[in-house]
């Protein structure tokens, strides 16, 4: 091969490589966009026809690689700590003193915007991108080389041949998350709460061409392992990782006094929202790195920084209605209907108002003018109603007395703070009830969402689950967006849910207490619904796993002439009544999403009782703790959770409300 193609294709890399640098780092292109695209093609050409060339750290191999079974493990030499918060001036004050006890008063601090994103470590070779990381729980991670290739703002080969681990945030900027979001709500998928779910959810994607399209970026503020004779303050490693071409943000600023500390806070609590990317708070750091080993870190964190955390952003709405809401359960549940603004990053129409009691304490009116902020970032709450700018228009708001949809009297069950419709008639409940069959974990008929079986049940084609099982095309086909393609492909799903397997059908009825996981095991110990339906408490109670309260709920259903009479036509429509289950083992670690995950509950849920919500978890194969740590999955927070969803989110553990936990329990 001639010199000449080798030189070539070195020349373009750099090219390429200086001129996305100036492109997407500086935001400043001394070439057209048309210039880049033609050196590019040039090289992709050169690649192709000398396939020996191409290199890891090429400009072509932003997106290689196929999709991961899963990620590896990472384990960090150096451990990557986390940051200590305060959320005022006064905690900020005794960190200073803190500080100047242990090192003398000549200190210098660097403040840096505290960028709401996730950490990650980067590892160089020579001056080669070979591994991309998580912090996980700060000693081992996961390996996201992939993905982080193709953030375009990271070189994937540095100017000099140097070994250095530089750790920062990834982030997605403002305009790229909203973007991002707009087409998921076209595509009729769910967009992400905030920013940094998104950035998350990208990273974590196994196929890199997902993460590509994702436009996310970093800022680098600190390294692991590298040669430190290089620098002696935080501020000239800034600007050492600066001079190798990775993406520094540019904000960061020395400050001398707590003065000029306190000027910088408040400078950026005021620009904040004008910046391209979420910013969560100000970290303030010792710039010499002598002083930073003098101080030392704790098991968590460093002695010598602090974050300072914004306080969580609040803004003014209407509470234009109250919906109430009937579950299939019977539970009615108030929600505030607000005129949409925007909150930590994302829309808010809706918050849950969780009870009566809770629109008694706050005084809630319709019309009024309240104060809306999301709890821990994610989930919308109304924290109080502006009293003097009520105009005498508000109307009280009581909560019905009857049902919304069936009419009948609302109860409150002992120990619940929820009212309860509990007509077994009601259509709310059995519209709930329909939808809940049909779904994935259930009978999984595809193409029955939520929006066809309301249709269907609004023009009384279904009644009951049997009914399904009676739909004729003529039907069908006179709803509303379906097509006779759809129509076709929803008959033949209905078909084939005939032959799911007993459990399916157990947990589709949704009979209380009974979740996807004892519903296998009752399919598994009783093998038919005829044995399973004749069981007696005894019978039941000896089969490991089920409970009293389940072995109850089943006796009383079964013994309901209305329930055998249901059964007898899903018969005689030909369903499938025993177990058909491959191996237990298998089917009990895939289907469940709590399986395999150490989950901790915290504040008051409205539905369901504490030891209620671990048993149902406990039954899908999860972990109930009592503390969040690294270990932990997932945070189930419900009303007025405190330190523990604080903490899930400073370990940025997925949290999730109790909306979406009861949404998981039915899959
Ligand atoms: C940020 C940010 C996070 C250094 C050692 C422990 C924390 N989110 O922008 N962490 C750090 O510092 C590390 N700095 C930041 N700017």
């Amino acid at each position: 091969m001639e010199d000449s193609v080798q030189a070539r294709v070195a020349t373009l890399r750099k090219q390429l490589n200086q001129y996305a640098y100036e492109y997407y780092v500086e935001d400043n292109p001394s070439v057209p966009d048309s210039e880049y695209d033609r050196l590019m093609q040039e090289l992709i050409a050169l690649e192709e026809r000398h396939p020996e060339l191409v290199t890891p750290d090429s400009p072509t191999q932003r997106v290689g690689g196929e999709p991961l079974e899963g990620f590896k493990k990472v384990t960090h030499e150096i451990p990557m700590l986390s940051l200590a918060d305060v959320f005022n001036e006064q905690e900020l004050l005794d960190f200073d003193r803190r500080v100047r006890r242990a090192v003398g008063d000549d200190v210098t601090y660097v403040c840096e915007l505290k960028i709401d994103g996730l950490a990650v470590s980067l590892t160089y070779e020579k001056g080669r991108f070979v591994l991309g990381a998580t912090r996980g729980d700060g000693t081992t991670g996961e390996d996201i080389t992939n993905n982080l290739r193709t953030v375009r703002t990271l070189p994937l080969a540095l100017p000099e041949d140097i070994d250095i681990e530089v750790r920062g945030e990834a982030y997605m900027p403002k305009r790229s998350f909203e973007q991002l979001n707009e087409e998921r709500r076209r595509n009729g998928e769910v967009p992400f709460a905030n920013p940094r779910n998104a950035a998350a959810g990208s990273l974590r994607q196994l196929d890199p061409k997902i993460a590509a399209k994702r436009r996310l970026s970093v800022f680098l503020y600190s390294a692991g392992k590298f040669d430190r004779d290089k620098v002696s303050t935080h501020y000239g490693l800034l600007e050492y990782i600066r001079s190798l071409s990775l993406p520094v943000n540019p904000e960061s600023r020395r400050c001398r006094t707590m003065e000029e500390v306190l000027a910088y806070i408040k400078e950026y609590t005021e620009k904040r929202d004008s910046l391209a990317y979420g910013i969560d708070g100000i970290v303030i750091k010792v710039d010499s790195l002598a002083q930073q080993a003098q101080l030392g870190h704790t098991v968590k964190s460093p002695r010598w920084m602090i974050a300072y955390k914004f306080p969580a952003e609040e803004v003014v709405s209407s509470l234009e209605n109250i919906e109430v809401r009937v579950g299939r359960t019977g539970v009615v549940t108030p929600t505030a209907v607000l005129t949409p603004v925007t909150v930590a990053g994302t829309t808010v129409k809706r918050a849950s108002l969780h009870n009566e009691d809770l629109i008694r304490e706050k005084d809630l009116r319709i019309g009024d003018r309240v104060v809306i902020r999301k709890a821990g970032d994610i989930i919308p709450e109304v924290v109080n109603v502006l009293t003097e700018q009520r105009t005498g228009e508000e109307k009280a708001f009581a909560m019905p007395t009857h049902c919304p949809e069936c009419g009948s009297t609302l109860v409150r069950l002992e120990e619940e703070v929820a009212l309860r419709c509990i007509n077994p008639k009601c259509p709310a409940q059995i519209r709930e009830g329909l939808i809940h069959f049909v779904s994935r974990n259930a009978m999984n008929i595809d193409g029955l969402g939520e929006k066809v079986i309301t249709q269907l049940f609004d023009h009384q084609l279904i009644r009951d689950v049997a009914d399904l099982y009676q739909l004729t095309y003529d039907d069908l086909i006179s709803m509303e967006r379906m097509g006779d393609k759809s129509v076709r492909n929803l008959l033949e799903a209905i078909e084939r849910s005939k032959q799911n397997s007993l459990e399916r059908l157990l947990f589709g009825l949704g009979i209380r207490y009974i979740g996807s996981k004892a519903a296998r095991i009752l399919a598994q110990s009783f093998k038919t619904m005829d044995r399973l339906s004749e069981a007696t408490m005894e019978d039941l109670q000896a089969v490991d796993e089920i409970g009293e309260k389940m072995a109850d709920s089943l006796v009383t259903y079964f013994s309901k002439p209305e329930v055998r009479a249901l059964i007898e036509e899903l018969k005689a429509a030909g369903l499938n009544m025993r177990y058909l289950g491959p191996d237990p083992e298998e089917a009990a670690e895939s289907e469940s999403p709590f399986s395999g995950k150490t989950v901790v509950l915290t504040g008051k849920m409205q539905e369901m009782s504490r030891p209620q919500a671990k048993r149902e978890i406990e039954q899908r194969g999860g972990k109930v703790t009592g503390s969040v740590s690294s270990k932990t999955d997932i945070v189930i927070a419900g009303e007025a959770a405190g330190s523990k969803l604080k903490k899930a989110q400073d370990l940025q553990i997925e949290i999730w409300d109790e909306a979406r936990f009861l949404d998981a329990l039915k899959e």
